[in-house]
């Protein structure tokens, strides 16, 4: 008995809330989760930084950019595309459902209903700005698998702004709020999902990292965590710029 007051006072004086150690303990031996995604960064990259930031293994399967390869598999995807997360749950699509599953698991998704409805606010935010960038740009830029529009340029510019605007409006409601990361002192799902749209937009827009003084803030912050650098310093190149 002792012992086990022992045991949970030193537990209690090493735990760290962002590191979410309940979610840790119950998943990190077992975990067999396994994220089927391209190699590159793209819708994938959230979910990895999830599971390095709850310190809990993932399988993460990488597909070689290679049009032969992905014809191959792509007919044995749930939906014919890519991310899937397969976990000892089942089978999950759709990033964003994977991504706020797995930060649910892991305790990253808010530490209140607000919280969550922040986080989802942001990600909501991000694809319908940042997810241009997938839309109407990657095709042609990256992929090549459509040629350069003619109105290249103003496609361009058009994605840009309704960037700009997404960032100012975070930016404003963090400020607002005045605490270390988007939502709360703690980074949580919102900022994974931040984070990883700015990595995306600067291959496009290299000059957004530094927007401001508070994205860069934002991103100092965001990658000083002890978690995301050792992961960052890690994870394997990407296949493409974004
Ligand atoms: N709404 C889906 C979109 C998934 C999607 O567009 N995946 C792309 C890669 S980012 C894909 O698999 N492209 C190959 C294809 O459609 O054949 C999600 O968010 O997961």
């Amino acid at each position: 008995m002792t012992y086990c007051v022992r045991r949970l006072s030193t537990l209690l004086l090493n735990f760290k809330p962002s590191q979410s150690i309940p979610a840790l303990r119950k998943y990190s031996s077992v975990s067999e989760d396994k994220l089927l995604y391209f190699a590159f960064r793209g819708r994938g990259e959230p979910i990895r930084i999830i599971y390095a930031l709850a310190q809990v293994p993932l399988k993460d399967e990488r597909v070689p950019i290679s049009l032969d390869h992905w014809m191959n598999i792509k007919k044995d995807q749930p939906l014919g595309q890519l991310p899937v997360l397969t976990c000892s749950e089942g089978t999950l699509v759709q990033s964003k459902s994977i991504a706020r599953y797995a930060a649910k698991k892991f305790g990253l998704a808010g530490k209140s209903i607000w919280e969550e409805a922040l986080s989802d606010m942001i990600i909501e935010t991000c694809d319908c700005s940042f997810g241009e960038i997938g839309a109407k740009i990657v095709p042609w830029k990256y992929l090549k698998s459509e040629p350069k529009p003619a109105n290249h340029e103003q496609v361009l510019a058009d994605v840009k702004e309704k960037i700009i605007q997404t960032i100012e409006f975070i930016q404003k409601g963090a400020e607002e709020r005045g605490k270390r990361f988007i939502i709360s002192d703690e980074i949580s799902l919102g900022d994974v999902m931040f984070y990883s749209s700015l990595e995306v937009a600067a291959a496009v827009y290299p000059d957004l990292m530094k927007y401001n003084s508070w994205v860069e803030d934002f991103v100092l912050n965001f990658i000083s965590d002890d978690r995301i650098s050792k992961y960052l310093a890690s994870r394997p190149q990407s296949q493409l710029p974004i």
